[in-house]
Order: structure tokens, then C-alpha cells, then sequence
């Protein structure tokens, strides 16, 4: 199939929210600018979503939700299958627009993210048949079992550093579950996502899902307060979900909140050094600029490997190579905005400032169009003080603090002292420490020698200032997706 070109793309989705099958512009005919970062160009202009348009398409999405639910449960499952197929038939083309709108490089990340986009859909597709209550041993004459029933319309709010995956994450399943929803977008990065519903389009009825583009408080705030919307499931800062988790009180609605993290990655002493090296180069996420919310932010290095360690890692990081993001022999590619940019180098200055060593690896695209465009060279700080925000606070950039240390029980200390809770590595060749680790961790995720990325059947989730519920696997869609009702038949 001749894939369009992602700039074109993203003019022909410009100006336009989709709500109840159609594409809108926003009620005030507002739009912003959206860039593409490695560059500064203005790639296209999204509809500004407010709370005009917000009342639109929860209107659709309650319109709809009936019928939707009343379809069996299979039917729904088929029709979500048959969206997974046809966004996996439309991965290139959607890897090199959200590349384009995000700087993620497209062969590192961004065809790794449209993959999964598919893979989810597919997924949730074939567990609606899972929808099952139970019977409920209680009075031989009273027949008493539970029922899943869907909540209704489902918000979705979605940061722009996997928007496709994340979004797909969220609605898949809400929409398996019988839920309609209503998708806002992440700012920086509105095209992918809302050219992703443009094919679900061609499959699924009008009003069952609807996207709009748009900012925060324009355009979440109204989703997140408004009466008819009975979940909000949302991924992106800890201070936002905060406000959201807040506004939900006021409602009394559920809501799912995935949030940030400063992932530890333990080595011990007996690690296979190359292969823990490798590890921390996928595991810092050096390939997406280390905007990853599971970031490999610490390194905590055994003595005995500490400074062999180092200087593997900084060879690695070296040879990668920064650039265009659409090139194929970009390695990394740019941090997402302007705002993003300076948040990360500001960490950078403070590290140096606290004392930290750092090596800055890659080079940096010079010349040409590029010169302008928001790249970082990835960082490794060694010799920072303990109490540097460095190490406490999360980056989201090409940015991991080395430290070293000397036994278990130090390390695993070290390694929860941190208000988050999001996922841990602990790289040994043996068992025992393994499960140590595992059990000891404070991680909603814990990997033993490996980094993975997220799968769709792996149930994802932080503890601590690191979210609340979790996303993915069948126990998501049940969860936090539908409502448990009682039933009790009295058959005397
Ligand atoms: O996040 P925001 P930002 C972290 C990461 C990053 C920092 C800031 O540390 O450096 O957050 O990123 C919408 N009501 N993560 O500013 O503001 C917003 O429009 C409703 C970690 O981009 O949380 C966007 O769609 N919605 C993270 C989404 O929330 C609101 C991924 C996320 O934006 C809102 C992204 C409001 N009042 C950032 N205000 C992860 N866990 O992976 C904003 N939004």
C-alpha cells in the first residue's frame, strides 16, 4: 500500500476534532500550531478543543452508548479485532507521523509503538468473551451471581510520549467493556492518534469513540468535570493527575491514574557485565531522548563493576547516532517541545552545579534545518551528592545518575527511598538475589536481567506517587472498565 507522506498527513488532519463519526472543526474555528521538533516547522494546526466541543462529544458518546453495549459481547470484540487489523495494515504511515509530530526516531521507537498499537486492539478485541461475573455459593434457593456491566462514557487523557500506545491501551479496552469514550489528545502530539480513530472509523459506529485535540485546562478540565463522563483514565504528570484525581472527588468517579517515575536499575556484582550495560541503554530509553516514564533515571553499580560499568556504557552511548528523526540511521531523535527541552537542560545545570561529573555523549546534528531542533545529548552524571534533585526527581530526558554501592540490604534501600514506585531492574546471576530483589522492591514492575517494553496481556502500574490502578492485561479491562453488580434470584 503507497504510504502517505507524514507531512501531507498531518495537514489533511488539521483543523479537525472527530466526533460522532465526523470530523468537526472546534466550535470557535480556533486552532495551535503544531511543530515537528527536530526542525521547529510547523508540520499542521490542530482544532483547539474547549468546553463547547467537549459537551459534543460526550453527547455522541452517550448517544451511542446504549447500543453499543446491547451488542453481544463478541460482536463488540470482532469490530475492535477488525480495527487492530486495519491499523496494522496502516503501521509505516503511522509510525512516520507520530515520529514526525513527537521527534521520536522512527526506526528505534516509532515503528516499535505502532506495532504495539495494533497488538492491543487485537488483544482486547479477543478477550471480550472474558466479561464474566461469577455464581456466588450463598442460599440453596437463591441463585446469586455478579454481572460486568460497562460504566458508561469513559474520558481518556494522553501524554504525547507514546500517544498511539497509550491511547490504545486505554480505549480498546473501555470499548470491549461496552464503554463509549472521549479522547483528548496531548498537545504536542494530536495527529497519530487522531489518525488512528480515522481508520477505526471505517469500522466502528459513530458516537462510539471521539477525539478531540486541545489543551489542559481548555479541554481535559471540562472532560474530567463533566456530569455524563463516569471514568477518567488518564497517563501524563503527577501534577495533573492530582487535579484530575481531585476533580474526580468532586464527582465521586473512578479514575485510573498512570503517572511518572525514577525507575532504579540495580547491578550486582555478579551481573554479565555486557549484557547490563546493554540493558541500561535500552532501560534510560536513550533511544526516545529518556522520555519514558519507566526511564532508567538511576543506575546503582555494584563496586567491583562500577567503573568497568562506566566506561561501557559511555562507548555505547557514544556510537549511537543523533539526528533527523525520519532518517533510518537516526538512533535518537529530539525531545518533544520547547518547554520539554528546557526543563531537561535545566536538570543538566543543576547536576553540574550539585558537583556531578558528567559525560555527554553522541554528537549533535549540527547544520542545516536541524541545528534549530530540540536535541540533548545523553547524559551520564557519576559523583553526584545523594540529596541532588537529579537523582530524586524525574527528568524525562537522555539523562541516568550513576552511583555505586556495596551490599543488597544498601542498595534495595537506596533504591525505594524515592517517592515513586513505577518499575525497578535488578541485573545477578543469582537466584536468590534475584527473588530478593523482586520481593524487596517497592515497583509495580520488577525485571530480572531484562528490559522489556510494555505488552498488552502484562498488567502495568506504579505504587507510591507512581498512579493509582493499572492499565493493560485482561484485569484492567475488568477492573477498571466495567462496574460489579449483585444479582440474587429468589427462586422460592
Ligand atoms: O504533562 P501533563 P506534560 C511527566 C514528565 C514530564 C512532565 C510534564 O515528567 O516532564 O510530566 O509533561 C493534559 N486537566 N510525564 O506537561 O501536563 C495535557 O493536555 C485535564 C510523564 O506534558 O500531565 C496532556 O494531554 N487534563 C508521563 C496530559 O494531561 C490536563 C507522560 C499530560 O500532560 C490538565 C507525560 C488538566 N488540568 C509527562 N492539564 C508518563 N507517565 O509517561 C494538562 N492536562
Amino acid at each position: 500500500m503507497a504510504e502517505q507522506d507524514p507531512f501531507e498527513l498531518a495537514q489533511d488532519l488539521s483543523g479537525k476534532h472527530l466526533i460522532d463519526g465526523a470530523f468537526v472543526p472546534s466550535q470557535s474555528g480556533k486552532t495551535f500550531d503544531v511543530i515537528y521538533p527536530a526542525t521547529l516547522e510547523v508540520i499542521g494546526k490542530a482544532a483547539f478543543g474547549e468546553k463547547a466541543d467537549v459537551d459534543a462529544a460526550v453527547a455522541a458518546a452517550k448517544k451511542a452508548q446504549k447500543a453499543w453495549a446491547a451488542l453481544p459481547a463478541r460482536e463488540r470484540g470482532k469490530l475492535v479485532t477488525e480495527c487492530g487489523r486495519r491499523i496494522e495494515a496502516h503501521k509505516e504511515e503511522l509510525a512516520r507521523l507520530v515520529a514526525l509530530e513527537t521527534g521520536k526516531a522512527l526506526r528505534t521507537e516509532s515503528r516499535v509503538e505502532a506495532s504495539v498499537v495494533a497488538d492491543a486492539f487485537t488483544f482486547y478485541g479477543g478477550l471480550a468473551s472474558e466479561l464474566k461475573g461469577e455464581s456466588v455459593p450463598f442460599n440453596p434457593d437463591m441463585l446469586t451471581v455478579t454481572l460486568r456491566e460497562p460504566i458508561g462514557v469513559v474520558g481518556a487523557i494522553i501524554p504525547w510520549n507514546v500517544p498511539m500506545m497509550l491511547m490504545a491501551f486505554k480505549i480498546a479496552p473501555a470499548m470491549v467493556a461496552g464503554n463509549t469514550v472521549v479522547v483528548k489528545s496531548a498537545e504536542e502530539a494530536p495527529f497519530a492518534v487522531l489518525r488512528v480513530c480515522e481508520i477505526m472509523n471505517e469500522v466502528l459506529p459513530p458516537g462510539v469513540f471521539n477525539i478531540l485535540s486541545g489543551f489542559g485546562p481548555e479541554c481535559g478540565a471540562p472532560l474530567v468535570e463533566h456530569p455524563d463522563v463516569g471514568k477518567v483514565t488518564f497517563t501524563g504528570s503527577v501534577e495533573t493527575g492530582k487535579i484530575i484525581y481531585r476533580g474526580a472527588a468532586e464527582k465521586l468517579m473512578p479514575v485510573t491514574l498512570e503517572l511518572g517515575g525514577k525507575s532504579p536499575m540495580i547491578v550486582m556484582g555478579d551481573a554479565d557485565l555486557e549484557r547490563a550495560v546493554a540493558g541500561a541503554v535500552s532501560g534510560v530509553r536513550f533511544t526516545r531522548q529518556g522520555q519514558s516514564c519507566t526511564a532508567a533515571s538511576r543506575i546503582y553499580v555494584h563496586e567491583s563493576l562500577h567503573d568497568a560499568f562506566i566506561e561501557a556504557l559511555k562507548a555505547k552511548v557514544d556510537a549511537m547516532v543523533m539526528g533527523d528523526p525520519l532518517d533510518e540511521k537516526t538512533d535518537i531523535g529530539t525531545i518533544v517541545s520547547e518547554q520539554q527541552y528546557e526543563r531537561v537542560l535545566g536538570y543538566i545545570t543543576q547536576g553540574k552545579a550539585d558537583g556531578g561529573t558528567a559525560h555527554e555523549g553522541s554528537s549533535l546534528p549540527g547544520d542545516g534545518k536541524l541545528a534549530k531542533g530540540y536535541f540533548v545529548r545523553p547524559v551520564i552524571f557519576t559523583d553526584l551528592p545523594e540529596d541532588s534533585r537529579v537523582i530524586s526527581e524525574e527528568i524525562f530526558g537522555p539523562v541516568t545518575a550513576i552511583q555505586r554501592f556495596s551490599t543488597l540490604d544498601e542498595v534495595i534501600d537506596k533504591a525505594n527511598d524515592s517517592e515513586y514506585g513505577l518499575a525497578a531492574t535488578i541485573w545477578t546471576r543469582d537466584l536468590k538475589t534475584a527473588m530478593e530483589g523482586v520481593r524487596r522492591l517497592e515497583a509495580g514492575f520488577v525485571q530480572v536481567n531484562q528490559n522489556l517494553v510494555v505488552q498488552p496481556n502484562l498488567s502495568y502500574g506504579g505504587i507510591k506517587q507512581s498512579g493509582l490502578g493499572k492499565e493493560a492485561s485482561l484485569e484492567a479491562m475488568l477492573e477498571h472498565f466495567t462496574h460489579k453488580k449483585t444479582a440474587i434470584i429468589n427462586m422460592t
